[in-house]
């Protein structure tokens, strides 16, 4: 039986910087297209998410911004809904956790439990700055790393070694407020007393869902809850996020992963106020398909803690929460603290809005996420493999067959849709009719599994089945002999027919994926938009005979090599800027020699000089014989440059030389003084030259 209805959500990114390709493609374009494919079968949805905008990340970000935690919040949810809406992530509501509605839904929750007994308080000692008075959050304390001794260690992290850290770990734990060494000192605080719902868990995950829940996401249930659940403090001593509502909880607030997913609900309140709706059923009626989709990091949140919460609450539980792994990129994990990333803005500036096509970047971005997917194991962005995906499969395999339709259909057919002539159908016609019948079959049960990847593939199998069939009616070769074969015309007829069938058909099927793609179809085929319903699917009559049809549009161009080495440099340039990497490349400079006086100095004559002819040096590999124009007299100079440049790339160069440097023999020639050179930090040697001098023997000083 069909659900009644649908809620679906994405991951609330924390509103602490802007969102990478790697978030995109894990917990927004799959939920996207699976939105607009309930939606596309009319289906009761709504698709909710917003900005997480409490817990420690915030107040630090602002510190490093050097601005406070409101503004922080405030610009970085406008940059994401931004973004959002330019790659075209369809939401219902896109809504915030610092909204005072969301604020009152978090505190009823915690009441609602705690009335009930549900959560536990326990008294603890924790890290505690004199100075601020205040408690210290876990990323508020630095020291040194107990494993790998770094001194970039946080209460939670270290950032050198990433191993996972307790603050009581840290070696001469210091308060990064102040900076000076934090007391010890009692707190009380609550807990989601997991261990009392292990039966509950191990019976709905690893018993109900245990095949239709992904591998990945059951096995980590399973682990966590193999080896033991603890209690999760809900509450923290911290002066930013939702008060606790309890007497006497002066200074804490709730836990952020408490509160942010009660944001999906708040959201839903949100979206039903500005809609008139009930927000009620989609969070208590038992009919009603819960569906999560997040990455593989907060699966514990998703899975284990926040539906004991909405158990406890009374309410529904997800139906599902397709989980993803983690997208690579260029061969190395995308990292924030690393600029190893590309951030969707970084694309949207660099192709959406570059050009009047933008539309279809964004199509193109949102076709090879999906085609790399990382749905079971990890994968990788590469600008190579996203030209590849654009210039191989969506331009010489969709685009192609369906200009290649319309550009025949005008010249073969007079620009409308031919007759079908039942009679001339041959075994080739049939089959490609049974595959666009079965195409929607395939499709659907691929997204209704959640396999965006299998999905986006059967499409553009159908795509390249009407390739191939065109390949094989050759129409543009029985229009050569009409005139003696007037049944040409028909079998011509026949093969446009099933074509156009097939280019409408694709656009319906390519809608939930590359939603401005289908609507350019859909002017070309001059019909509205209403044809792109997930019902038409599988209809070979949806467009008549007889129509009137526009001229092609080109629905993809090309990526260009040029395109992706920009963007290959851009990234490795970002690389270097890190403080990380800049260090690490500054052990790799030559240590100064020792300090020279000025009067050691003045000793040195440098002259400009001008290489007029160059030559090997019989039997040594690296030295070249060079003749140098010095102005006032010419010199023989030997220079071990021969492995770096050939004789003819160093004729006409400006040089600097030490022009009073004591002669030497070598190989049996006399070398008359030194030209110099740079090295970079790979070894590739430059000219230190003065320039493009028309002279030689000018003083370097
Ligand atoms: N903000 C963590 C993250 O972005 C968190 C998700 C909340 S979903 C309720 O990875
Ligand atoms: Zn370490």
């Amino acid at each position: 039986m069909q659900p009644k209805r649908y809620l679906i959500t994405s991951a609330l990114p924390y509103a602490n910087g802007l969102k990478h390709i790697g978030h995109l493609a894990g917990a927004y374009i799959p939920a996207d297209i699976y939105v607009r494919y309930l939606r596309s079968q009319q289906r009761d949805v709504v698709f909710v998410c917003g900005s997480d905008e409490h817990g420690t990340a915030i107040p630090i970000q602002a510190m490093k911004e050097g601005t406070t935690a409101k503004e922080i919040i405030d610009k970085y949810h406008q940059a994401m809904k931004e973004d959002f809406a330019h790659l075209h992530i369809s939401f219902d509501i896109y809504h915030r956790t610092s909204e005072q509605l969301h604020h009152e839904t978090a505190q009823e929750f915690f009441t609602y439990l705690n009335d009930r007994n549900e959560l536990e308080t326990k008294e603890t000692e924790q890290f505690f700055d004199e100075a601020s008075n205040t408690f210290l959050a876990d990323r508020f304390i630095k020291g040194t790393c107990p494993k790998c001794k770094s001194d970039r260690a946080f209460g939670d992290q270290c950032e050198t070694c990433g191993s996972t850290l307790s603050p009581d770990e840290l070696i001469n734990p210091i308060s990064t407020i102040s900076g000076n060494t934090p007391i010890k000192k009692k707190t009380t605080h609550w807990y989601l007393p997991l261990a009392k719902h292990e039966q509950f868990l191990r019976e709905w995950i690893l018993e109900q869902h245990k095949d239709d829940w992904r591998a990945s996401v059951v096995g980590q249930c399973k682990s966590w809850i193999d080896g033991g659940l603890q209690s999760r403090a809900v509450t923290r001593d911290l002066d930013w996020g939702i008060k606790v509502p309890v007497k006497d909880a002066e200074g804490k607030v709730l836990y952020v992963w408490f509160d942010a997913p009660i944001g999906y609900i708040s959201a839903t309140k949100q979206w039903a106020i500005e809609n008139k709706k009930d927000w009620k059923p989609y969070w208590y009626d038992a009919d009603t398909q819960l569906v999560h989709f997040i990455g593989k990091d907060n699966i514990v949140f998703h899975c284990i803690i926040f539906p004991v919460m909405l158990k406890l609450h009374g309410n529904i539980l997800p139906t599902n929460v397709p989980a993803n792994e983690f997208l690579n990129l260029e061969g190395d994990k995308m990292s924030t603290s690393r600029n190893w990333k590309l951030e969707m803005r970084d694309f949207i500036n660099d192709f959406v809005m570059k050009e009047n096509g933008g539309d279809q970047c964004v199509d193109m971005l949102r076709y090879y996420l999906t085609q790399i997917a990382p749905e079971s194991k990890d994968s990788e962005f590469t600008w190579k493999g996203f030209q590849d995906a654009v210039n191989s499969e969506l331009v010489a395999i969709f685009g192609n067959f369906v200009n290649r339709t319309f550009v025949l259909m005008h010249k073969l057919c007079g620009g409308k849709v031919p007759a079908y002539h039942e009679a001339k159908e041959d075994a080739i016609d049939a089959q490609l009719r049974r595959d666009i019948m079965d195409a929607k079959q395939k499709v659907e049960a691929s997204l209704e599994n959640y396999k965006f990847r299998e999905a986006l593939f059967e499409v553009i199998d159908l795509a390249r089945k009407g390739n191939k069939y065109m390949q094989e009616k050759e129409p543009w070769i029985k229009a050569k002999s009409i005139q003696e074969n007037p049944d040409n015309q028909l079998l011509i007829d026949n093969c446009l027919n099933n074509c156009l069938q097939l280019t409408a058909n694709l656009s319906i099927l390519i809608s939930p994926f590359l939603p401005s793609t289908a609507l350019k179809m859909c002017k070309m085929m001059k019909v509205v938009d209403k044809m792109l319903e997930w019902s038409n699917a599988g209809s070979l009559k949806l467009l008549s005979v007889g129509y009137t049809l526009r001229e092609p549009q080109l629905l993809f161009r090309k990526i260009e090599d040029e395109e992706v080495n920009t963007q290959i440099n851009k990234l490795k340039s970002s690389l270097m800027q890190t403080p990380e990497i800049a260090a690490e490349e500054s052990s790799s400079y030559l240590p100064l020699k020792p300090e020279i006086s000025i009067d050691d100095f003045a000793k040195i004559d440098l002259r400009t000089g001008i290489i007029l002819s160059a030559q090997k040096v019989p039997k040594a590999d690296k030295l070249l014989q060079l003749e140098i124009d010095l102005g006032f007299e010419k010199r023989t100079i030997l220079s071990g440059i021969a492995m770096h440049f050939t004789p003819e790339e160093v004729v006409g160069k400006h040089v600097t030389v030490v022009a009073n440097l004591a002669p030497r023999k070598m190989r049996g020639i006399d070398s008359n003084g030194m030209i110099l050179m740079a090295e970079d930090l790979n070894g590739k040697l430059y000219f230190a030259s003065a320039g493009d001098l028309s002279k030689g023997g000018w003083k370097v000083s």
